[in-house]
């Protein structure tokens, strides 16, 4: 197995920063890497590769190495207005500067995403600085997808600009649950300025998740409020739920590149679930499996990365080309792709109506593309204000319930609005479709049983495993327990256990209702057959019932013993066929024409015209003589009484006692007194039932 120390942050030997690198670590660490390839990787080179990895610490690229053990990962995402400090304060804090591109140094502003890392106090950091700029709020939303939590990063010296209040409305619509604000530049206004910009930062957070949080005055330029800013995010970072480890994977890209030597990296924020070196994933939208080679999370090298690390991925199989930011890489065939997505939709206060079909852009993870706004239930939703809408996406994209999204105006393109995924694969809207709503509103505040309830209940054809867990998000063992204990209530019915289908109680109470009028309709319009086949049984049901629903009503009524199966037949249990007396005299009328006549035997057309019934209930009464086996059906048209056939086993025995085991047609014709009529058909039944077995024109007798 490949160890590959993806270095995020420090001398990657990659194509677009090359220059940038401390060329001296940076040829080292490529070098180490090929041996890593060539040797398969002892456990030599790795600790060698680590040493390596320890040296590049004095770069002004490299992050430091973490050498201890951090219990917990948090991504912090920064925000705020161009230019207020946050890709210095980030530097300030973590020793590395998040601006990678040529321009971005050139220009003097952040374009793209930027990543740097902190350990303190066994909290990993992970830190994605975003572009202030109002041009590049695109990139921002990729980065700020996956943060837990957020470093508002104001400037004492000009306050609460648009990109402060853009930032801040985004990160609140993506359900950014904490924060910490960085009031920067203080070595630039008095304390009475510093005090002012404080008051307006508290009124600007009041009634948001903001409120309440740290305001802390901090100098990059000075050091001023660094300890006591790091403390602040400690803190925090220990408060914050663990991330969604317990999920499928999902890793929304934001970045991908070619690092000679190894081949295709990946980067994101891990926003649910784990994955390790070695594993098969799967690339969405474009379903293509690969395997990972490598991951690193926080600049080092490790076996498996969690929910909530940044992480870099190292992936066989495809050129770096292939794959663009807003991909993501999932558990293979747990997540499917969407064009039509329900959601609560909140209109920003700052925003204009929207009215049916408004285009907009659609923000996700690390993707975007352009959707149409289809309002449920209403015709126009005012600003400040949310609804239940269906969002038509032009491109194929990743959603599961829960997950948070924002909407920007189509032109000029500014932010409006976002929300949360509630249906990530919805119905096309109809007028007829009157429960959607009331689904909806299930699905966004209902416990897991009542959303898998509700969902079940809207799937006509039944519910599978694998449309619940991709389209809610679920891991398999979460649901089958969910499913168990509503199965137990008496509320759905599971009517397949692997893959697990499940329908409601009521459609299956229907299914076995009408299984059981079916056969007996059938017992009541032929009396005279012994039961139903399974596949007319079958039809009966219809096509809306699945091939799994009508086996598991069938079993339950074979287990109730209302049913009895015999091989393909299917009949009530307690209805035996009963003759009329017309009929039971019939029946001995046809036994005895076959039985006296020997192997001689006459026509089945000849035995049944000369009886009193008509032929079609005639026929049915030769049926239940052949099924009680009391006649044989030699050939097609010849049928023999089953004593005469037994007679033919001894007197062939005699035969080879007295002949020889050979016997050709004209002998067989003189042993049996028959004509070359029957003698053949029945020598052709012998063989099939090995008393004969035929030598050119002869048979021996076996
Ligand atoms: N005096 C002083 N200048 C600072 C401080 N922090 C940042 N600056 C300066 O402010 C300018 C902008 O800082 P950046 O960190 O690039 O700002 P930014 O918020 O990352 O900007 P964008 O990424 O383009 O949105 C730079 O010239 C910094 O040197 C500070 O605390 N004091
Ligand atoms: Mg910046």
């Amino acid at each position: 197995m490949l160890h590959l120390e993806l270095l995020e942050e420090i001398p990657w030997p990659r194509h677009e920063t090359s220059r940038q690198v401390n060329r001296t670590s940076s040829k080292m660490c490529g070098i180490e890497s090929r041996i890593h390839e060539a040797n398969g990787c002892s456990e030599y080179c790795k600790r060698r590769f680590d040493r390596l990895f320890a040296s590049c610490v004095t770069s002004s690229f490299c992050t430091p190495p973490h050498m201890t053990a951090a219990n917990k990962s948090v991504i912090v995402g920064t925000a705020g207005h161009i230019d207020h400090g946050k890709s210095t304060l980030v530097e300030a804090l973590t020793g590395t500067h998040p601006d990678r591109l040529e321009e971005e140094k050139r220009r003097g502003i952040t374009i793209d995403l930027g990543f740097a890392f902190l350990e303190e106090g066994g909290v990993r950091f992970g830190f994605v600085d975003v572009p202030g700029h109002e041009r590049f709020v695109k990139n921002m939303l990729a980065g700020t997808s996956g943060i837990d939590l957020v470093l508002l990063v104001i400037a004492a010296d000009e306050a609460i600009k648009p990109q402060t209040r853009e930032h801040f409305d985004i990160c609140r619509l993506l359900g950014v649950k904490r924060g910490v604000i960085a009031l920067t530049k203080t070595d630039l206004v008095d304390a009475d300025t510093a005090e002012l910009v404080r008051f307006e930062i508290e009124d600007f957070v009041k009634g948001s998740f903001l409120e309440g949080a740290p305001i802390l005055p901090v100098s990059a330029r000075t050091g001023a409020g660094l300890p006591e800013l790091k403390q602040a995010l400690e803190g925090i970072a220990r408060e914050l739920e663990d991330k969604q480890s317990g999920r499928y994977f999902r890793l929304p890209i934001d970045r991908s590149f070619a690092v000679k030597g190894f081949g295709t990296v990946v980067t994101g924020t891990l926003i649910s679930g784990h994955m390790g070196v070695g594993d098969e994933v799967e690339l969405l939208p474009e379903r293509k499996l690969l395997r990972v080679r490598g991951v690193q999370t926080g600049g080092k090298g490790v076996e498996r990365a969690e929910a909530g690390q940044r992480t870099a991925v190292n992936l066989a199989g495809i050129e770096h080309a292939g794959v663009r930011r807003g991909m993501v890489l999932a558990a293979p065939g747990r997540f499917r792709t969407t064009r039509r997505i329900d959601a609560r939709l909140e209109l920003l206060q700052s925003a204009a109506p929207v009215k049916q079909r408004t285009k907009v852009h659609f923000h996700a993870g690390t993707d975007e593309t352009l959707a149409e706004i289809l309002l449920h239930e209403r015709s126009e939703l005012q600003p400040g204000e949310s609804a239940l809408v269906q969002l038509r996406l032009l491109r194929e994209q990743v959603a599961v319930r829960g997950d948070r999204f924002i909407v920007r105006k189509f032109s000029p393109v500014i932010t409006i609005g976002g929300g949360v995924v509630l249906d990530p694969l919805a119905r096309r809207p109809s007028r007829k479709d009157s429960e959607r709503v009331k689904f909806l509103e299930i699905l966004e505040r209902g416990t897991a049983e009542e959303v898998l309830r509700a969902l079940v209940e809207r799937s006509s054809l039944g519910l599978g495993m694998e449309e619940i867990t991709s389209r809610m998000g679920w891991k398999e063992e979460d649901a089958r327990g969910t499913a168990e204990k509503l199965a137990k209530s008496g509320a759905l019915r599971a009517v397949h256990a692997d893959p697990l289908l499940l329908i409601t109680e009521a459609l299956f109470q229907e299914v076995l209702k009408k299984l059981l009028a079916r056969v007996e309709a059938f017992h009541k319009q032929n009396p005279l057959l012994p039961g139903i086949a399974k596949e007319e049984l079958r039809s009966a049901v219809g096509r809306r019932v699945r091939t799994e629903t009508f086996q598991a009503a069938l079993d339950e009524l074979l287990r109730q013993h209302k049913l009895l199966a015999e091989g393909e037949l299917v009949k009530k249990a307690g209805t035996e066929i009963t003759l009329t007396a017309e009929e039971a005299q019939a029946k001995q009328q046809i036994e005895q024409a076959f039985a006296k006549s020997g192997l001689a035997v006459p026509s089945v057309k000849e035995v049944l015209a000369q009886l009193a019934i008509e032929s079609r209930r005639a026929e049915k009464i030769l049926q239940i003589l052949l099924r009680e086996k009391r006649l044989v059906r030699v050939s097609p048209e010849l049928i023999f009484h089953s004593d005469a056939l037994g007679r033919l086993g001894p007197l062939l025995l005699g035969y080879k006692k007295a002949k020889g085991e050979r016997i050709g047609v004209p002998a067989f014709k003189e042993l049996t007194g028959i004509t070359r009529k029957y003698a053949i058909p029945l020598l052709e039944y012998l063989d099939r039932q090995r008393l004969t077995r035929r030598m050119g024109d002869e048979r021996v007798i076996l």
